[in-house]
């Protein structure tokens, strides 16, 4: 590394006078800062952005947000709240003061809500707006009400007063399941209720609480969206096709398919294109972070399933979750494993490992810093490098 172009990063003020002390949700500020050098790394930005973003985390001073449900299954919040490891949702729900949430706000009724309006009213031009869940639009939007009051009209007026708007999931972020056709309430997603106004979207059905999370921290840390798609998508998250980084691509390029589940080609772990799989035309980072940071392969492919393109608008509940995807990319990546040399070995541990170390460290390091939060060292050998 060129030391006259790499700026040496102090991190001993942002690790303070006791590194291991508790600082958000259970976590060390020495765990904090390793996270968002994670989420930093992984978002293509400098160790510099990830001690800002450790700092922004750490501030006595949290951001108000307020989280408001539409039509869907509460998924998004569930897969934030079951994180395999605690980390995440501590980091989330203690980073931010979440001042209301549809489901989990404690009070019922109209103390919940003479409490959101107060929240809204005391935190006017500072809280961030979270949406989760579609809205449904026709015949005055009477199918989804809470308080009363139509979804259009809640998501407006919340919208009105926030900095910044994220929708969680894909039925905030495009309708989701609902909005499948003939989409009989006339769902949509937050951006075209309140069309103007800029909604990051965190698509996923459900999404990774990771993306959100980094997301959110990019998003307090530096007063402005991460780079985003031209569906609003952060493009860290959202920037690379599945298929491009998936572990059985070699299978793919080398023609060996699985043809039914549960046959010879499936239980090698061939290819799940000609079982359906939207990998080639989804774009998101699930093979490099996986699901529930249980380790390298625990996503749908991984596990065997085809991918559903859950973040594609044009594609989770529009086409057949069997029928054939739209190749969008007919070259091979230049960094994926080769092909095995023994036939019917399924995905070589050597492939496996090729993929996992360019995924993990180009894609997922912050999550694979993640998962070694819990068993971080306490004696100061997990400090992140300086010559980083
Ligand atoms: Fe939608 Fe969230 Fe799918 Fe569910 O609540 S993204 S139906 S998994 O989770 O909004
Ligand atoms: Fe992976 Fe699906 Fe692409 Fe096959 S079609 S390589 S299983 S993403």
């Amino acid at each position: 590394m060129d030391a006259t172009r790499t700026p040496q990063i102090d991190y001993s003020a942002c690790l303070g006078a006791d590194p291991g002390a508790p600082v958000r949700g259970g976590a060390t500020r020495r765990q904090v800062l390793q996270f968002c050098a994670g989420v930093a790394a992984t978002m293509g930005l400098s160790s510099a952005a990830g001690v800002r973003m450790a700092e922004a985390a750490m501030a006595p001073a949290r951001p108000p947000v307020i989280w408001l449900h539409g039509q869907e299954c509460t998924g998004c919040t569930e897969s934030l709240l079951r994180a395999t490891h605690p980390t995440v949702e501590s980091l989330i729900l203690d980073t931010i003061s979440l001042d209301y949430h549809d489901t989990l706000c404690v009070g019922a009724g109209q103390q919940a809500l003479d409490y959101k309006h107060a929240m809204m009213a005391k935190h006017k031009g500072a809280y961030v707006l979270v949406t989760e869940g579609g809205t449904p639009m026709k015949d005055g939007g009477i199918y989804c009400k809470v308080g009363g009051r139509t979804q259009v009209e809640l998501v407006r007026e919340a919208a009105e007063g926030a900095a910044a708007v994220i929708a969680i999931g894909s039925c905030a972020s495009w309708g989701g399941i609902q909005s499948a056709d003939p989409n009989p309430t006339g769902a949509v997603g937050t951006h075209a209720v309140i069309p103007g106004k800029l909604v990051i979207s965190v698509p996923g059905c459900p999404p990774s609480p990771y993306n959100f999370l980094s997301t959110l921290l990019y998003l307090l840390t530096f007063k402005r969206p991460p780079e985003l798609d031209e569906l609003n998508r952060p493009k860290f998250a959202y920037g690379r096709l599945i298929h491009d980084n998936c572990e059985r691509r070699a299978h793919f390029d080398a023609g060996r398919f699985a043809l039914e589940f549960g046959d010879q080609g499936h239980r090698q772990g061939f290819c799940l294109y000609k079982l359906g799989c939207k990998g080639p035309e989804t774009y998101a980072n699930c093979p490099a972070i996986g699901f529930g940071d249980v380790g390298f392969g625990s996503w749908p492919v991984g596990t065997g399933h085809p991918c559903y393109g859950c973040t594609e608008q044009a594609t989770a509940f529009r086409k057949p979750i069997y029928a054939l995807a739209t190749v969008k990319t007919l070259l091979p990546p230049t960094a994926y494993p080769q092909v095995g040399t023994q036939e019917g070995s399924g995905v070589s541990p050597g492939a496996a490992a090729v993929l996992g170390a360019v995924g993990g460290l180009a894609v997922g390091a912050g999550a694979m810093l993640l998962k070694q939060m819990g068993s971080a060292k306490q004696d100061g050998s997990d400090t992140p490098n300086k010559e980083d």
